[in-house]
């Protein structure tokens, strides 16, 4: 069993509050460093068995532009857009930083969903993470490695949107909660000549009954 990246102490930077309404947005711009982000990341791209989702649009099967795994507790089963993952198994690199995130988040999560942009093709289309299974204000804990992509928030309610935007770092975590998927949407845009990856892992906790 690895050890928690932060055995007690403190992460490397301090959280800042992102003060949008209707939502509570917490980030920790660097909770590892640089080296072990980058070596998390290899880790991830060569041990995570990656696969390539498909979803119904408009009648078509279009393959969705990244590729995706779903991990966590063998409980945690999940659906969106009527596609059903079977969580694989913790993997250690991924067990340890939930470890971390649980502590800096006071939340356990019993699941991830591990998506692999591949370049700045590769890209997450406007919604918000409000299925029934997550509960009415889920605690979504968001990190990111690899190349640094630009993440974009639009108010469900307010004419014209209200927009609101971050830059996701490598070895960041971004923490969503409160009502943020009852208002708000979030989408990762496509980046154009971006030649370098991303990982992203959203913790999830799936309530089963
Ligand atoms: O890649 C990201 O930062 C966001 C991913 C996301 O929103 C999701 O998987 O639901
Ligand atoms: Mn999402």
């Amino acid at each position: 069993m690895q050890a928690n990246l932060f055995d007690g102490d403190k992460p490397l930077s301090e959280p800042i509050r992102h003060l949008i309404g209707n939502a509570e947005l917490t980030e920790y711009p660097q909770i590892v460093n640089s080296a072990e982000a980058t070596q998390m990341f290899e880790t991830l791209i060569a041990d995570i068995p990656w696969r390539q989702e498909s979803l119904k649009i408009a009648g078509k099967l279009r393959a969705i532009p990244r590729l995706q795994c779903w991990m966590g507790d063998r409980t945690s089963e999940y659906g969106y857009s009527g596609v059903r993952l079977t969580p694989c198994p913790w993997h250690a690199t991924v067990k340890s930083i939930h470890d971390s995130v649980a502590e800096l988040s006071g939340t356990n999560f019993n699941s991830v969903l591990i998506n692999f942009y591949r370049n700045g093709q590769d890209s997450v289309a406007w919604h918000a993470d409000d299925e029934a299974e997550l509960g009415d204000t889920p605690v979504i804990a968001s990190v990111s490695l690899g190349a640094e992509r630009i993440f974009e928030l639009k108010h469900k309610q307010q004419t014209p949107a209200r927009k609101y935007k971050l830059l996701l770092r490598h070895g960041s975590l971004l923490i969503m909660a409160g009502t943020m998927q009852q208002y708000w949407l979030h989408r990762l845009p496509k980046v154009k000549g971006l030649q370098e990856a991303r990982i992203n892992l959203t913790f999830r906790n799936i309530i089963s009954d």
